[in-house]
């Protein structure tokens, strides 16, 4: 009876974007509570899971009254009495409940708050913190975080044409010591756009807005405040690439308005791959587009090898389609997004898919983002090794990590950081020891 639903109930709230987003609450009978929010892509797949938006005027036609009404109404309905520890179960009634492939009537956005407001309930219901009730006992780690510095593409008004300039310590000894070295570059990055006179504010994830004059002037800005910050470049920082290449698919190739260029999806390739051997890269994200498989299996063939090859917009969080790419010898990494498959049934499926190949994973944020912390807990409990935050400013994103340093002090003794060890392995192994 402890663990009986006995209410569901949707509201809608404000994402760090100023716009309307759904929030879910799920009560059991004996008296435990779960809390999630939907968060929003800016940057999204064709193949994701639909976020319902209500259209028209109101709020630019980024309302989500439909989809709180089906919390309110029919999930509500739906999941009264259920039992919130399984939750396979629930997220197939919220499938069968709405009946598309794709959440595309009730919302993945309501799915997705729903889906993790659940589990939350269950893992409060045993007393235990989320991450923990995921492990079920299980050894897990301390994820590699992913922090972007420069955020372009969709998330600052298509300033650069790649979308997120992170950086990564696969070599620091704990993730406490990763963000003090990834403060540190971001301070410097931000000291070297105030000198240049470029220095414009920050961009939807909170970094600094990519005032550059083309997307390689932007890398060599990141180079220099690796080196600025006093970390090394190549030993204890690299660079990780999202190029969210979909958003620049033109034709049959794509279209690099700052860099001035129109390519085919090889010459795509070929010019991620010569800033591969110009800069200290450890991992790209959507080297090409959403249907760009051949595109895909080229870049994996040319740099999987020493490069994390990353699908998040070509593999949408869906098991079927992290298969498919793995017959065509496209990706060794999958992004793990719960909004783009609708429950953290399916989310976590397309992970197992994943590791079964022998792949690497990255829990990831969206660029609309709440307070939720729910993606630390999944990317640790589920030992994804990696997370994805966006930047290492405004609490939307520090929220995230911070929580982290929560988890890794509960682990206590048991904290491993997973760095190296959570890249594809012979990334991993490709990276240099640290010279002291
Ligand atoms: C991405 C994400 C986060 P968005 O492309 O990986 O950076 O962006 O949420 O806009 O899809
Ligand atoms: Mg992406």
């Amino acid at each position: 009876m402890k663990h009986e639903i006995a209410t569901v109930r949707g509201r809608q709230i404000w994402d760090s974007r100023g716009r309307p987003t759904v929030e879910a609450e799920i009560t059991l009978a004996g008296g435990a509570t779960g809390r999630a929010c939907a968060p929003a892509g800016a940057s999204r797949g064709a193949h994701e899971a639909i976020d319902l938006r209500d259209g028209g005027d109101r709020f630019g036609g980024f309302g989500v009254d439909r989809a709180v009404a089906a919390v309110n109404g029919e999930v509500a309905h739906a999941l009264a009495g259920r039992d919130v520890r399984d939750q396979a179960g629930l997220d197939a009634v919220l499938a069968g409940l709405d009946g598309t492939p794709n959440f595309a009537r009730l919302g993945a956005n309501a799915a997705v708050a729903v889906s993790l407001a659940a589990l939350h309930a269950a893992a409060a219901a045993k007393g235990r913190p989320l991450w923990r009730h995921l492990a079920e006992g299980r050894p897990v780690r301390i994820p590699l975080p992913e922090v972007q510095i420069f955020g372009g593409g969709a998330h600052a008004g298509r300033r650069t044409d790649v979308q997120d300039f992170m950086v990564m310590c696969p070599r620091a000894p704990t993730v406490r010591r990763a963000f003090e070295i990834t403060a540190d570059v971001y301070r410097a990055a931000g000291a070297i756009m105030e000198q240049t006179g470029r220095l414009a504010g920050v961009a939807d994830e909170g970094g600094w807005w990519p005032m550059f004059a083309s997307n390689e002037e932007a890398l060599e800005t990141l180079a220099q405040a690796i080196d600025r910050s006093g970390h090394r470049a190549g030993e204890d920082v690299f660079i990780s690439l999202d190029v969210a290449a979909n958003e620049l698919a033109h034709g049959d190739g794509y279209r690099l308005p700052l860099d001035g260029a129109e390519l085919t999806s090889e010459a795509m390739v070929e010019r991620v791959a010569g800033w591969a051997a110009r800069f200290p890269i450890l991992s790209i994200e959507d080297p090409v587009g959403q249907d760009d498989t051949a595109g895909m299996a080229l870049a994996t063939e040319r740099l999987g090898e020493r490069v994390q090859i990353i699908g998040d917009d070509f593999l949408v969080t869906n098991a079927e389609r992290v298969r498919r790419a793995a017959d065509a010898g496209a990706c060794n990494a999958v992004l793990v997004k719960v909004n783009q498959a609708g429950t953290v049934t399916k989310a976590k499926a397309a992970l197992d898919a994943a590791r079964a190949l022998g792949w690497a994973a990255i829990v990831s944020a969206r660029s609309g983002e709440t307070e939720d912390v729910s993606i630390t807990h999944l990317s640790v409990g589920w030992d994804a090794g990696q997370l994805k935050v966006g930047s290492f400013t405004r609490s939307e994103r520090m929220a995230k990590w911070n929580e982290l340093l929560r988890i890794e002090e509960q682990m206590g003794d048991d904290a491993v950081y997973a760095g190296a060890g959570a890249l594809p392995a012979s990334v991993g192994r490709g990276i240099p020891e640290r010279q002291e």
